[in-house]
């Protein structure tokens, strides 16, 4: 006598959406943007200050910023939530090569560094920008970017 066993599988999809704090569609965003547009800032840092108080960026603007230390220290350029709001296409050294992330919190620069950030500015907002070494930020180490 065959026994017939019949079994029914039962799939279950649980589908869980995560309200990702960085751009998730950062390259597509990257991929849509004409680079030949791209604008360049030169940011320096030095004992104990960025070479802006407060810079002003456009939203959806292709930017460049060159990120260059000047100072007998290493630095910091930390801005977690900067990062978030951006579309990130990649850190670049010219000398060294190049780290494609989509998101990230700071890039450190060693003493008389040169790094090129490449992105586009998606969330509107005010950002603080700040270096993490001790004491540095209180020394004065703090700005802003603002994303109009
Ligand atoms: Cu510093």
């Amino acid at each position: 006598m065959k026994k017939y066993i019949t079994a029914l599988l039962v799939t279950t999809v649980s589908v869980t959406s995560f309200a990702a704090d960085y751009i998730t569609n950062a390259s597509e965003i990257v991929s849509a943007a004409d680079w030949d547009t791209m604008q360049t800032i030169e940011i320096r840092m030095s004992e104990f200050e960025y070479s802006f108080d407060e810079l002003e960026i456009k939203a959806d603007q292709p930017y460049k910023f060159v990120l260059i230390n000047d100072g007998e220290k290493k630095h910091y350029f930390t801005a977690p939530e900067f990062y978030k709001s951006i579309a990130t296409r990649k850190v670049q050294s010219n000398k060294d090569g190049e780290i494609k992330a989509p998101y990230f919190t700071a890039i450190e620069l060693m003493v008389g560094g040169e790094l090129e950030l490449y992105f586009v500015p998606v969330n509107k907002g005010t950002y603080d920008v700040f270096c993490t070494l001790k004491g540095h930020r209180d020394d004065g180490m703090e700005s802003s970017i603002i994303v109009n």
